[in-house]
């Protein structure tokens, strides 16, 4: 198939493009480079050294014989969206590109203004290219599981049957995110929904939960072709950051009580999910929801496992949390759709931990201590970045 990969220099959308330039497609990326923007911004960096897309496309044509198309441009701008559909041709396009992180996106106000309209735009102008050029091309969106919040009743798989006043019908999820970021989701799924009832345009909806780990066996093929591989407290995501301050000798923080659950996946279930959902396509006017993870855990025992695996000493310290978000909560979602399209899990094991370990033991000399505090409150409103003009802090 033709599939076009939006974010496909990013952490995710990288891997996956490989892995399906591998499986046989013709894949192209599309980036703004906004992620690698946002490092220069925060003063951040991947812990794993990433090379430009250029030489990353580059190596995986000498590495693979394949080739991938790369487009450089931004999903905001709706010229450059329809004038590369139209160039590509794409039959699946999964969309990865948006502004990916919680934290960020509760800095201040322009950084949730930023997030809400980088990717609530990016989508409605794809949204528009799609139905204009042609509605059969099938829409795979990157959303989270997130967008649901931690409800006090079974999470369903996007829909729920309701009946009220004696009457039923089937419902979208009622949706309760924590953050602006999620909320942007949120937002998102709406419009797409909208547009395969008005359009006849097609999609799936992949609410994916926390995804860990950095090696994929693509990736693997050669240094070059490395996917980034985020710590920092901003858009270093849960395991993955417990892994780096297990190896550098740092508590790990667990945010308040650690009671919180989450869903989660490995990276490369990400890439077959990913596979899965282009490869059984919904159908003209279908918008449905995956639920995209494998298994849950409470940020606690996430902390536990890697102290577990960790040969050396490691310590828990429960930090204030910097977040509003409920510690203790029920928590039991659905999962079902993406196994019974055959995808089999690759659950976390301490062997997939001490993997992952073993990959920040690599590249512990680029760890940046102070990129470790998470420094984000989700109660502050004001801003704590320098305005323009003002001197960066050192
Ligand atoms: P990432 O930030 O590493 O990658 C996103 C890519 O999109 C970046 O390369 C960025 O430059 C690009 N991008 C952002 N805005 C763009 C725009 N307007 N135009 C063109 N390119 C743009 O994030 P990731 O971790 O790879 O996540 C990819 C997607 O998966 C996101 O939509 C995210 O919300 C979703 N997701 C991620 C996780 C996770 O744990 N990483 C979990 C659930 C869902
Ligand atoms: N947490 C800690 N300590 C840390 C970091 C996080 O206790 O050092 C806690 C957070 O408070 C939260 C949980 O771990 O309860 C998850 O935080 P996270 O930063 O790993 O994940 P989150 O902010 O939810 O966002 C990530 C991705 C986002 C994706 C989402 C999937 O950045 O793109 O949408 O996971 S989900 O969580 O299912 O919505």
């Amino acid at each position: 198939m033709r599939i076009l990969v939006l974010g496909g220099d990013g952490y995710l959308g990288w891997p996956t493009a490989l892995h399906l330039s591998r499986r046989g497609h013709d894949v192209g990326v599309v980036d703004s480079f906004a992620r690698r923007q946002y490092d220069f911004e925060m003063g951040v960096d991947s812990l794993v050294p990433i090379r430009s897309l250029q030489r990353r496309v580059r190596t995986w044509r000498e590495v693979s014989g394949l080739t991938i198309d790369a487009f450089v441009g931004d999903m905001t701008d709706p010229v450059f969206v329809i004038e590369t559909l139209r160039r590509f041709e794409p039959e699946a396009v999964v969309h990865f590109a948006e502004q990916r992180s919680a934290p960020y996106s509760m800095i201040d106000r322009q950084h949730a203004v930023y997030t809400q309209v980088n990717n609530v735009v990016g989508t409605l102008n794809l949204l528009y290219a799609i139905a204009e050029l042609d509605p059969s091309i099938h829409l795979v969106k990157l959303g989270t599981m997130g967008e649901y919040g931690t409800p006090n009743i079974d999470i369903e798989e996007g829909f729920i049957e309701i009946t009220h006043q004696g009457r039923t019908d089937v419902l979208p999820y009622p949706k309760q995110p924590g953050s602006f970021y999620h909320l942007s989701k949120v937002h998102d799924s709406h419009n797409i929904m909208f547009a395969c009832r008005i359009w006849g345009v097609r999609a799936t909806d992949l609410n994916q939960g926390i995804v860990y780990g950095q090696e994929t066996e693509e990736t693997l093929q050669h240094p070059d072709l490395a996917t980034r591989f985020d710590y920092d407290g901003v858009f270093g995501t849960v395991l993955n950051r417990f892994c780096v301050q297990a190896v550098i000798g740092h508590p790990l923080t667990v945010y308040g009580s650690g009671q919180q659950i989450r869903g989660m996946l490995d990276i490369r279930d990400t890439l077959a999910c990913v596979e899965l959902a282009v490869t059984n396509p919904a159908t003209k006017g279908e918008y449905r929801v995956f639920n995209q993870f494998t298994e849950s855990f409470s940020v606690g025992q996430l902390a536990e496992m890697v102290v577990d695996a960790y040969p050396g000493p490691a310590t828990i310290d429960h930090v204030a949390p910097p977040r509003v978000e409920k510690q203790e909560h029920y928590y039991r979602a659905a999962h079902t759709k993406l196994l019974d399209l055959g995808l089999v899990p690759h659950l976390l094991e301490a062997s997939t931990i001490r993997s992952m370990l073993a990959v920040v033991d690599r590249h512990r000399e680029r760890v940046d201590l102070d990129a470790i505090a998470p420094t984000v409150d989700w109660r502050r409103t004001q801003s704590t970045l320098p305005t323009a003009g003002a001197p960066v802090d050192a």
